[in-house]
Formats: C-alpha cells, sequence, structure tokens
C-alpha cells in the first residue's frame, strides 16, 4: 500500500481525526483516486478495528473514536466522491435499523447515492418501522436500510411489512445491506435488493427504478 495510505489507515485505527485529515488531504494532492483513498485506505482501517474488538485488543470506547476519525475523514473526502450531479433521479429515505446505532456504512452509501444524483432523506440511525413507512407517505420511492448486528438485522422484515400493510400510493422500492447480510438473507424478507458495498448500493438503486 502507499506510505500515505497505510498512515491514513493507522490515523483511523488510532482514532487520530488531525492526522487522518492531513492524510487525506496529502493523498488528494498527490492525485490518489478518491475512491482509492476510501477502498483501501479507510474502510478496511475499520475493520482491523472490528478484529481488535474481536480479539480483546481495544473496546467500545477505541471504536467510537476510530469511529469518529473514520467520519471526519469522510466529511472531507465526500466532495470528491460525488459528481456534482444536480437532476434528482428518485427520493431515497436511508436509515439504519431500530436498535443499531452504526452508521458509517449507511453514511457512506448516502453519500454515494447522493453523488449519482439521488435526493437523500437520512432518518439516522435506531430508525423504528414507521419512521420508515412514513417517509415512503412523503414521497420516498427507495427505503434503504442498514444494519450491522446480526441481532437487528431482522427488523428489517418488521419494515417491509410495515410497508406492505400502510396504504400507500404507490409501493417504494426497499434496498438493503449492512456486513452480517446476504442476498439470501435479503429475499427471506421480501426485500427488493440487497447490495455489499455503497458502490454497488447506487447500481442497484438504479436498476430497481429502471
Ligand atoms: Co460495533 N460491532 N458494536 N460499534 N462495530 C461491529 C459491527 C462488530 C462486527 C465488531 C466485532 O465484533 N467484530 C460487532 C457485531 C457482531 C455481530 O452482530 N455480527 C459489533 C458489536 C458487537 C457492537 C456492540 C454490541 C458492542 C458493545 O457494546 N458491546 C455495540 C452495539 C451498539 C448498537 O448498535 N446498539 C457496538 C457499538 C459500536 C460503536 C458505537 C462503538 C461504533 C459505531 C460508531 C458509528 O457507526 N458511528 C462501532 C464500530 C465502529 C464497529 C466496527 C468496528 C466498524 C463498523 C464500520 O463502520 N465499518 C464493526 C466491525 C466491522 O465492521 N468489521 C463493529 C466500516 C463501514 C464502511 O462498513 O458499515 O459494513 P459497513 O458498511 C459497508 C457495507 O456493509 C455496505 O456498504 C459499506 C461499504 O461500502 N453497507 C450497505 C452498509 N449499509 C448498507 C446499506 C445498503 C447497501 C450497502 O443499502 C441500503
Amino acid at each position: 500500500m502507499n506510505a500515505t495510505l497505510e498512515q491514513l489507515f493507522a490515523g483511523i485505527v488510532n482514532g487520530e481525526s488531525e492526522m487522518v485529515e492531513q492524510k487525506i488531504n496529502e493523498a488528494l494532492t498527490s492525485g490518489i483516486d478518491p475512491a482509492l483513498i476510501l477502498n483501501e485506505g479507510m474502510i478496511p482501517a475499520m475493520a482491523e478495528v472490528g478484529k481488535q474488538f474481536e480479539e480483546g485488543e481495544c473496546y467500545v470506547p477505541e471504536m467510537l473514536v476510530a469511529a469518529h476519525a473514520m467520519q471526519s475523514g469522510m466529511g472531507l473526502l465526500k466532495p470528491h466522491l460525488q459528481k456534482g450531479n444536480v437532476e434528482s433521479k428518485g427520493k431515497v429515505a436511508i436509515g439504519t435499523v431500530k436498535g443499531d446505532l452504526h452508521d458509517i456504512g449507511k453514511n457512506l452509501v448516502a453519500i454515494m447515492l447522493e453523488g449519482a444524483g439521488f435526493e437523500i432523506q437520512d432518518l439516522g440511525t435506531d430508525v423504528p418501522p414507521e419512521k420508515f413507512v412514513e417517509a415512503a407517505h412523503s414521497g420516498a420511492n427507495v427505503i434503504a436500510m442498514s444494519a450491522l448486528l446480526s441481532t437487528t438485522m431482522i427488523k428489517m422484515k418488521d419494515v417491509v411489512e410495515a410497508l406492505a400493510r400502510a396504504d400507500l400510493p404507490s409501493k417504494p422500492v426497499v434496498i438493503v445491506g449492512g456486513a452480517p447480510l446476504t442476498e439470501t438473507f435479503a429475499k427471506s424478507i421480501g426485500a427488493d435488493g440487497f447490495a455489499p458495498d455503497a458502490s454497488r448500493a447506487v447500481s442497484v438503486v438504479k436498476a430497481l427504478l429502471s
């Protein structure tokens, strides 16, 4: 890996926001593709934090500072990941399901969809089914759900069922994603689409709406 990306990786793992911002600026100035910065320097750093947590080498507070460093880096990278599309391709209501506070993956999916021309309504984290239904009532034609915990991913089914029960003028398409999910799980709960990462979320949403 390029030395700057290696330092960026270490900065996120150690939760050093200033260092992360400095390394992202350095990488951008030296012409490294923003998607490469994200996919090689940043996302693997969060996987490393998860591995350390599993092995008892770090705890929730360390995960939180790493997440904070990741979020500040994403804020800096965001305009470089987006291509300034203006025409809205549809309205996406996105949130992390009830009981789940993980939002980095969800935020990345939102950034990529926004960059691809979709209007984003970010419902945040710990979102109950009623909020997704409310968003569909107010015009969202895509409901996008994220879950990072094997204990919360099942809540997605409640949302799919609540949407089916709701009296909506037109049914939104439902896309789901998050580390513990699979295509098979997505089908089993009645979701229309599944994407394993943020860039594929864009192609799946486009395909579902076409
Ligand atoms: Co938590 N956590 N965490 N955590 N955390 C995991 C998920 C875990 C795998 C760590 C581990 O044990 N190795 C584990 C879950 C085990 C399981 O259920 N399978 C875990 C646990 C156990 C917990 C707690 C229970 C810990 C505790 O309190 N004892 C607790 C739960 C709190 C809660 O939610 N109720 C907890 C808390 C936290 C923090 C708050 C400290 C923090 C989150 C901060 C935040 O998000 N603002 C945190 C973090 C940072 C992690 C890890 C380390 C990193 C997650 C991350 O941001 N990854 C994580 C370990 C890991 O993932 N290996 C872990 C980077 C991000 C870019 O990837 O979110 O997967 P990800 O998103 C990907 C794809 O999944 C996909 O696109 C993205 C990439 O392009 N994607 C979608 C995501 N959503 C999508 C939606 C789509 C399409 C694609 O369509 C709509």
